[in-house]
């Protein structure tokens, strides 16, 4: 049996590419498979659910979901570490990357599936890339069956006609926010990538890659897309930086993830807690509803674990207060 893992993934998802650039990261030796249709009884094998990515380990257990995969092989391998020493950067880089997994998904999924040219290139390129060999008549039926499956899902992450302005100048403020901390630096943090930038980065990729989100960066923020693309296959390239380096500019990005992700993650909780199919939150003064989501429920409990956990939380503690974030972690 091989030695090396295989990663099963695809191109145009941001969870695989996450997991890729971190095996890449790491030097664990790895064969990435593209998923498509001629291995789908071996994924089917291994997959407990029909997510990618898939790791399947050389004696054969299968492994889901990015954030368990990789905490799991920073214990198998914890040089280089993916974690900042210090306890204070450590927290707010899980933080950023909670973010980036979920509001910055949404964002993604939002713009990858509301438009009609991002839906049309997006299916044809899926549609390509998962099932090889068809004729180009086919190509166009398929591309329109994965256009059908995928628009209706834009209401699992929340993106409606009301949702829409939240989540577009959501990104617009990320990206002036991000744009001015990585022309100073190579990685949020400094000189190498940590956890943070796996998350963040992996779903900004996606959106750099598609018309409507992609011609956004292209225009406001050519930093940030180099850093997302330079997080594809990312080096370690020097010390991290201490938080008094970081704060300029990384305290905004705080403030902005806890004036929206934070009190939506915190409201979806508690919806979900209640039995609520869907919720309503006041998001930087305007209403935000959509349906209950389960799986954020629980990665946000395992955050606010992580965050009780803290070590050094007298040190932490005013850096969350400042920017907005500590009512919903406590
Ligand atoms: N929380 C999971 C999410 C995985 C996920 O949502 N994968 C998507 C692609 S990015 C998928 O496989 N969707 C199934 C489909 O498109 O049919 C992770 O972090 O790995």
């Amino acid at each position: 049996m091989s030695q090396a893992y295989r990663l099963f993934g695809v191109e145009l998802s941001p969870y695989s590419l996450k997991v890729r650039a971190y095996f890449r990261y790491k030097q664990i030796p790895h064969e990435w498979v593209a998923r498509d249709s001629t291995n789908q009884e071996e994924f089917a094998r291994y997959a407990k659910l029909p997510l990618v990515p898939l790791v399947v380990t050389p004696d054969g257990q299968g492994m889901q979901d990015s954030t368990p995969i990789m905490e799991h092989f920073e214990k198998l391998q914890p040089e280089p570490s993916i974690y900042p020493s210090d306890p204070t950067l450590a927290f707010l880089s899980a933080l950023i990357e909670e973010y980036g997994d979920e509001w910055g998904n949404k964002q993604m999924f939002h713009y990858r599936w509301t438009y009609a040219p991002d839906q049309k290139s997006t299916a044809e390129r899926i549609a390509r890339l998962t099932r090889p060999g068809l004729s180009e008549e086919e190509y166009v039926a398929a591309t329109e069956q994965i256009r059908t499956r995928m628009v209706p899902r834009l209401s699992f992450v929340g993106s409606s006609e009301q949702t829409r302005e939240h989540i577009e100048s959501s990104f617009d403020r990320l990206l002036a926010l991000l744009e001015p901390h990585l022309a100073q630096r190579m990685y949020l943090f400094g000189g190498r990538p940590t956890f943070g930038d796996f998350g963040l980065a992996a779903q900004l990729h996606q959106c750099s890659t598609d018309p409507s989100a992609g011609t956004i960066m292209r225009a406001v923020a050519p930093n940030v897309l180099s850093w997302a693309l330079q997080m594809l296959d990312p080096k370690d390239e020097g010390a991290l930086e201490t938080w008094d380096d970081l704060a300029p500019t990384l305290k905004p990005i705080l403030k902005e993830i806890g004036q929206t992700f934070l009190p939506w993650t915190a409201a979806n909780a508690q919806a979900l807690a209640a039995g609520q199919e869907t919720f309503s939150v006041m998001l930087r003064g305007t209403e935000y509803s959509q349906g209950t989501q389960k799986y954020h429920a629980r990665s946000f409990r395992v955050l606010r674990e992580r965050y009780a956990k803290v070590e050094e939380q007298a040190a932490l503690d005013p850096i969350l207060e400042e920017a907005g974030c500590l009512p919903w972690l406590q």
